[in-house]
C-alpha cells in the first residue's frame, strides 16, 4: 500500500510505536536537535523511534517531525512496505528500480492550500532548527531539491543542506560536482543563466529515501516504482517544475549562478563540522503549504544517523543491482557500507571469486557506480563470511589479508570538501583529492579449514542445549554455510 503523502504514514508509524510526540514547550534554536540525537546515542537501533514536536517556542500551532524516515530499518520497512529485513528492502527497492511508474500530472494538491509569493514570503516564519546548537551558523532545512536539465529536460531530485540566510533566501551546498543537482548548476551557470528550483519537504516517505541515491532514472519515477503507485506532481506557481503534490510544504525560486555568500559551518554526516566559505545563493520567489504544515527533517550529523541509515539501505541496494544486473558481475554474495563512514567512506564486498580480475572488478565496478569521491576503503572478501558482523570484518583483515601483497592504492582521486583529511589547512575548497584503497581479503589459495568443530556438530548441540542444564545461549554465531 502506498502512502499519499507524510500524514497516513506517520499515523501507521505512530500506531506501531515507531512515533513519539513532545507537547512540552521547546526551542528550536538548541533543544530539539539535542533531543533528537539522543534517538541515535542513547537507544539500540531496533528501539529508535521518530519524534514530533508540537510546542514550539515562537511558534504557536507549529509541528516538526524528524528521524521518521530512517530511525531503523524496521522503519525503513515500514516506509517502503515490506518485512523488516535488510535484504527485503534491498529488494523491494530493486523491484522498483527495475519497474519505475512515471510520475502523473494533477491539477491541483494539499501542498497548494496557501500560497504566498513576492514580499510576503518569510522563510522565518517556518520552525525551522538548529541542529548542532552553538556550532552551525543557523538554521537549516533538509529538504528534497528538485531541477531540470537544461539541456536534455530531465528532472532530478537530491537532499541538499538549506542554510536559512533571511526572509527570502537560503544557501546550498553542493559537497560534490558530479552529482545531478550539481551538474544542472553548472550547466545553467555556464549559459549565464540562473537555476530554477524547487523544494518540497514533507512527502511520501520513499521520496526521502531514494533522493540521496543515485539510480539512473528520475528518482520519483523510482520511487513509484517502490510504492507501487505513481508519485502525483503538480505544477510549481512561478517556475517550470512540477513537485509532489501532497507534500507538507514547497520553496520556489532559483539559485543564483553569479556571486555567492559564506554558507557554514554545519554539522555534517562526516562527524565533521563542515564549510564556512562561499557557496551559492537560493533565492526564493514562492512558498505553498498545506494550512497547518508539518514541518520535517532528517537527523544527519554525527554518524550513526538517519543520514548513515538512509544511504546503507539505499544506496546498498543500488549497487547491489548494478554490479549484478548491469555490469552482469557473477558470484556477488553481498555488499555492506559502513555507517561509522557514513555509508559514503568504507565498503566491503563479500562474493565467490571465480577468475583473476574478478575481485578488480567489483571493486571498479562499484568505483565507477558511485562516483570516484564516494568510498576511499573498499575490502573484498569470500562469501563465507558474513559482512554485517564487525567481528568477522577484523578476522580477516587479520588473517586473509597480506598487507604487502592484499592492498593496492590509487592516489590522487575525487573527494568531497567534508572529508578533513582530503585538504590541507590552507588548501581552497575544489582542491580536494584523495586517495583509494582496494584490499582483495579473499582467500589466495586453498586456505586451511577454519578451526571451529563442524558446523553439523555445532548445530547438533545447538539444537539439544537445553538438555545439558545449561543457561540458553544468547546471540549465537555460526559460521555461514550449508
Ligand atoms: C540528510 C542528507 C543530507 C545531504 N546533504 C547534502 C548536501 O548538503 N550537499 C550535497 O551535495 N549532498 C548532500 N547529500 C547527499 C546527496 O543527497 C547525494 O549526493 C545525492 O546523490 C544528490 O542528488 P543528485 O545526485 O540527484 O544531485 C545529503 C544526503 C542526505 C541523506
Ligand atoms: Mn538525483
Amino acid at each position: 500500500m502506498a502512502y499519499d503523502g507524510l500524514r497516513p504514514y506517520l499515523q501507521v508509524l505512530e500506531q506501531r510505536g515507531m512515533l513519539r510526540w513532545v507537547d512540552k514547550e521547546v526551542d528550536k534554536d538548541w533543544e530539539i536537535g539535542s533531543v533528537l540525537r539522543m534517538i541515535f546515542r542513547g537507544m539500540p537501533e531496533e528501539k529508535r523511534y521518530g519524534i514530533g514536536f508540537s510546542n514550539i517556542k515562537g511558534f504557536p500551532g507549529g509541528r516538526l517531525v524528524a528521524g521518521v524516515v530512517a530511525a531503523s530499518r524496521d522503519m525503513i520497512a515500514t516506509a517502503v512496505g515490506c518485512e523488516p529485513t535488510l535484504s527485503a528492502i534491498h529488494e523491494r527497492v530493486i523491484a522498483g528500480i527495475n519497474n519505475p511508474i512515471e510520475p502523473v500530472m494533477v491539477e491541483t494538491g494539499p501542498c497548494k492550500e496557501i500560497i504566498i509569493k513576492g514580499d510576503d514570503v518569510d522563510l522565518n516564519a517556518l520552525p525551522i532548527p538548529i541542529w548542532t546548537a552553538d556550532k552551525d551558523a543557523g538554521p537549516y532545512l533538509t529538504p528534497l531539491w528538485v531541477t531540470r536539465d537544461p539541456e536534455n529536460g530531465r528532472r532530478n531530485i537530491g537532499i541538499r543542506r538549506c542554510q536559512i540566510k533571511s526572509r527570502n533566501t537560503t544557501g546550498i551546498l553542493f559537497g560534490a560536482p558530479d552529482r545531478g543537482g550539481a551538474i544542472h548548476f553548472e550547466k545553467y551557470r555556464r549559459m549565464g543563466k540562473n537555476m530554477p528550483a524547487a523544494i518540497f519537504i514533507g512527502a511520501d516517505p520513499v521520496q526521502y529515501l531514494v533522493a540521496p541515491s543515485r539510480y539512473g532514472p528520475d528518482e520519483l519515477a523510482v520511487a513509484g516504482g517502490i510504492r507501487g503507485e505513481a508519485v502525483e506532481m503538480v505544477k510549481c506557481e512561478t517556475i517550470d517544475l512540477e513537485v509532489p503534490a501532497s507534500a507538507e510544504i514547497v520553496i520556489e525560486g532559483e539559485v543564483l549562478t553569479n556571486g555567492s555568500e559564506p554558507e557554514g559551518p554545519f554539522g555534517e554526516f562526516t562527524g565533521y563540522m563542515a564549510g564556512g566559505r562561499d557557496g551559492p545563493v537560493f533565492k526564493v520567489n514562492c512558498i505553498t503549504h498545506r494550512k497547518d504544515p508539518i514541518m520535517m527533517g532528517i537527523i544527519s550529523q554525527f554518524p550513526p544517523s538517519e543520514s548513515s541509515m538512509i544511504k546503507r539501505a539505499l544506496l546498498e541496494a543500488g549497487l547491489k543491482k548494478h554490479l549484478t544486473h548491469d555490469l552482469n558481475i557473477p558470484g556477488i554474495s553481498d555488499v555492506h557500507a559502513l555507517e561509522a563512514g557514513g555509508c559514503t567512506a568504507a565498503l566491503w564486498i563479500s562474493m565467490k571469486k571465480m577468475y583473476p580480475g574478478h575481485v578488480d572488478q567489483a571493486a571498479f565496478g562499484t568505483l565507477g557506480y558511485m562516483g570516484m569521491s564516494y568510498f576511499k576503503w573498499i575490502v573484498v572478501t569470500d562469501d563465507d563470511i558474513d559482512i554485517e558482523d564487525s567481528f568477522m570484518r577484523d578476522w580477516v583483515m587479520c588473517w586473509r589479508v597480506r598487507p604487502d601483497k592484499d592492498m593496492r592504492v590509487i592516489t590522487g582521486t575525487a573527494s568531497v570538501e567534508l572529508d578533513p583529511s582530503s585538504l590541507g589547512p590552507d588548501d581552497v575548497v575544489g582542491a580536494e583529492t584523495s586517495a583509494k584503497v582496494i584490499i582483495d581479503a579473499t582467500r589466495k589459495w586453498d586456505y586451511p579449514d577454519i578451526s571451529l568443530p563442524p558446523l553439523d556438530k555445532m548445530r547438533a548441540v545447538a539444537d539439544d542445549w537445553d538438555s545439558y542444564g545449561l543457561p540458553p545461549l544468547e546471540d549465537l554465531k555460526l559460521p555461514k554455510g550449508e
